[in-house]
């Protein structure tokens, strides 16, 4: 049986269901994993909600759009500047966000007000932008707002302005999923047709199904124009509003990610008969499918294979240089859905890498009949995988590389394995010829960074101190990165530099592809360790979005990591070994000081105070021995009975006040606060 329990899901045995193991010569359509149904209680999902799809995923890219959230505050933060996609008109779509900011009172007294007013004060803010989306969320959802009744007022009273609304909250469905499917059949409903687009070509398409991640649609776009052909609408990738209400007019619908808009696409279809062309356009091998696919719709196949021609002149060698490195490297694909079908045989064909795990987060049927057809046997298939899931499918499988988001790739740094961003991308764009090298260029660069295995070294460990650190895996046609310790300031400075390196890999403060992430780390001026490797570190920097060519390596690889290095003759190295323990003499005496420290402070103290408690017995049994003195200190203490007494005891209200003075003090006392008394 291909179903698989994983060993954490003992307690949720109904997760066997979603899990797969594909075994030879089966026939999938009997095995497949559920998907698509509500994630089981006890399994920590890494979903989206269903609002999160049609907002951040589709709607947000708009390049020209005010994006109202109807909601509290966090649904409107959550969902802004977590996805990277640019635009050309300086980003307008990442640089704002807007929401009706729902408090208590609004939602005991219903929010409609708040929603009209937030939409003509964001409109009066933005005079140039006349376009808007307002999307209901949970809450404004669950108290019944009417949102159409509010737009429909504001648009009569602004005149000039477009509004349309999403009606999709959260737990509209299992997953993002059902953010998608919502949008695009609104959009079709109420905006397709709305407008007529301008047509400058005799080919025209809608490109359905990308967003622009990190400059796609750019890469896309370039291609189609050497082709001649005009794109009509970007569904939603640098997309406008107004090009969306023109789609009917494309005589093609390439789409690429069917999962968010294949419904879009499909209804375009029965509504104008526009047909419906499924491309892959990740990949170097697919991509020049694509265009050909394209090319033979319009009959300018001349044209294709010349776009072609000229890209693959321009990247094959680099893709070749990428694939003789990255040939049988493990890596596991686990994003939202699509993107395991769109990448496995494209990472396997294009650079020869073994995929061994895929785990979609939202994927249908259609889309594990897709990715199994397409993956390989012995792979593990996940649905809505759990982080226990990941950590164990990590331990059983030990990938080189993971393809993932950095909210699980978080867990999997923990475990000192490299990730790349499967979504936002570490350096894209993804797309196209130049992507599927950027791509390769990020998954070389992180298996090969030396990053990892130095986070995973605990230096704390004194075996290491002094020896040398060897990291295999990095380095092993090569030779092993010494690390001279001399004195104890520099076990400090070691020990707080890699300290700092693994938090920061191991809690994702920073993203490995953050250009200043190394210069922070590796060349800070006290950081000894790493200053002595720098140029190794340098030869295989992760954060480079450059393309690393065999030109631009190889003199480094040379250079930092010579195969046979050269040793010194043996007088040398014995004198070395004695120098290195007489210098090591006051590190001793140093670490010996440290560790009996304590144990002696305490003897001191004990000592201490019997001396003390010694001499205070001695003076009181000297002043006892005077004369009279003994009568006037009873008389005293007599005295000061009485006034306590009479001053603190008699009445209630003293005897609070003696009450909090004795609270006061003892605050000071027990917990060092300083109060007022
Ligand atoms: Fe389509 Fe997407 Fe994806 Fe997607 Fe997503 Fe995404 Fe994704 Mo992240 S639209 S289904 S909801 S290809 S955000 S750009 S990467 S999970 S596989």
């Amino acid at each position: 049986m291909p179903l698989k329990l994983l060993k954490c899901d003992e307690s949720i045995p109904e997760r066997e269901k979603h899990v797969y193991i594909k075994e030879k010569g089966e026939d999938t359509t009997q095995f497949l994993p559920l998907s698509n149904i509500e994630t089981i209680p006890g399994s920590l999902s890494e979903r989206g909600c269903s609002y999160c799809g049609a907002k951040l995923v589709i709607g947000g890219v708009l390049k020209d759009t005010i994006q109202m959230i109807h909601g509290p505050i966090g649904c409107a933060y959550d969902t802004w500047h977590t996805k990277r996609y640019p635009s050309d008109n300086g980003h307008f779509q990442l640089k704002y966000v807007w929401s009706s900011d729902m408090k208590e009172s609004h939602i005991v007294f219903g929010g409609e007000k708040q929603l009209g007013k937030s939409i003509r004060e964001a409109f009066k803010e933005f005079p140039d932008i006349k376009r808007m989306i307002v999307y209901t969320t949970c809450a404004t959802a669950l108290i019944g707002d009417d949102i159409r009744a509010v737009v429909k007022s504001a648009q009569q009273e602004l005149g000039d302005v477009d509004i349309f609304c999403v009606e999709c909250p959260g737990f509209a469905g299992v997953s993002q999923s059902k953010g998608h499917h919502v949008l695009n059949i609104a959009w079709i409903n109420e905006k397709v047709g709305t407008l007529e687009p301008e047509i400058t070509s005799p080919y025209t398409i809608n490109v359905i199904g990308d967003y622009n991640i990190q400059g796609d649609t750019f890469v896309l776009e370039k291609y189609m124009e050497k082709m001649g052909i005009q794109i009509i609408a970007h569904f939603t990738g640098n997309g406008t509003y107004d090009s969306l209400r023109g789609m009917h007019r494309a005589q093609l619908n390439v789409t690429n990610c069917a999962r968010s808009a294949g419904y879009i696409a499909n209804e375009l279809k029965k509504r104008y008969g526009i047909p419906r062309l499924d491309v892959d356009t990740w990949g170097f091998d697919y991509c020049q499918e694509a265009l050909r696919k394209i090319g033979a719709f319009f009959g300018i196949e001349d044209r294709a294979e010349a776009v072609i021609a000229e890209e693959v002149a321009k990247y094959q060698e680099k893709m070749d240089w990428y694939k003789e490195r990255l040939t049988g490297k493990k890596v596991c694909i686990w994003t939202g859905g699509p993107r395991l079908w769109h990448w496995t045989k494209a990472l396997e064909d294009d650079l020869g890498m073994q995929v061994v795990s895929m785990s979609s987060k939202f994927g249908h049927q259609e889309d594990f009949e897709k990715v199994i057809a397409r993956g390989q046997e012995g792979t593990i298939y996940i649905d809505d995988g759990n982080e226990l899931e990941f950590f164990e499918v990590l331990e059983m499988i030990r990938p080189d590389v993971v393809l993932t988001g950095p909210r699980v790739g978080v867990l999997v740094k923990k475990l000192h394995l490299p990730y790349v961003n499967g979504h936002g991308y570490h350096n894209g764009p993804y797309m196209g010829f130049e992507g599927a090298v950027n791509m390769a260029r990020d998954l070389y660069n992180a298996i090969y960074s030396p990053l990892m295995q130095l986070a995973a070294i605990d230096v704390r460990d004194e075996q290491i101190q002094d020896a040398e650190l060897n990291l295999p895996r990095v380095f092993e046609q090569q030779n092993n990165i010494t690390v001279d310790i001399q004195t104890t300031d520099e076990i400090l400075i070691k020990e707080v530099t890699i300290m700092e390196i693994s938090n920061e890999l191991s809690y994702g403060v920073t993203d490995l592809s953050d250009t200043e992430y190394l210069d922070l780390n590796f060349t800070h001026e006290n950081g000894r360790v790493m200053e002595s490797n720098l140029e190794q570190l340098k030869s295989v920097d992760i954060t480079s979005s450059e393309v690393i060519t065999e030109t631009q390596i190889l003199p480094i690889e040379a250079q930092a990591l010579p195969t046979n290095p050269q040793k010194s003759p043996e007088w040398l190295q014995i004198l070395r070994e004695y120098w290195g323990f007489i210098l090591k003499i006051p590190q001793l005496f140093g670490r010996f000081y440290h560790e009996v420290k304590r144990i002696v402070a305490g003897i001191a103290l004990t000592i201490g105070l019997l001396f003390t408690v010694k001499l205070l017995l001695v003076l009181l049994y000297t002043i006892n021995d005077i004369p009279f003195i003994n009568l006037t200190f009873e008389f005293v203490g007599i005295v000061y009975v009485v006034w306590f007494v009479l001053r603190y005891l008699l009445k209630a209200n003293s005897r609070r006040e003696l009450a909090t003075k004795i609270q006061q003090v003892q605050q000071e006392v027990v917990y060092g606060k300083d109060l007022e008394v």
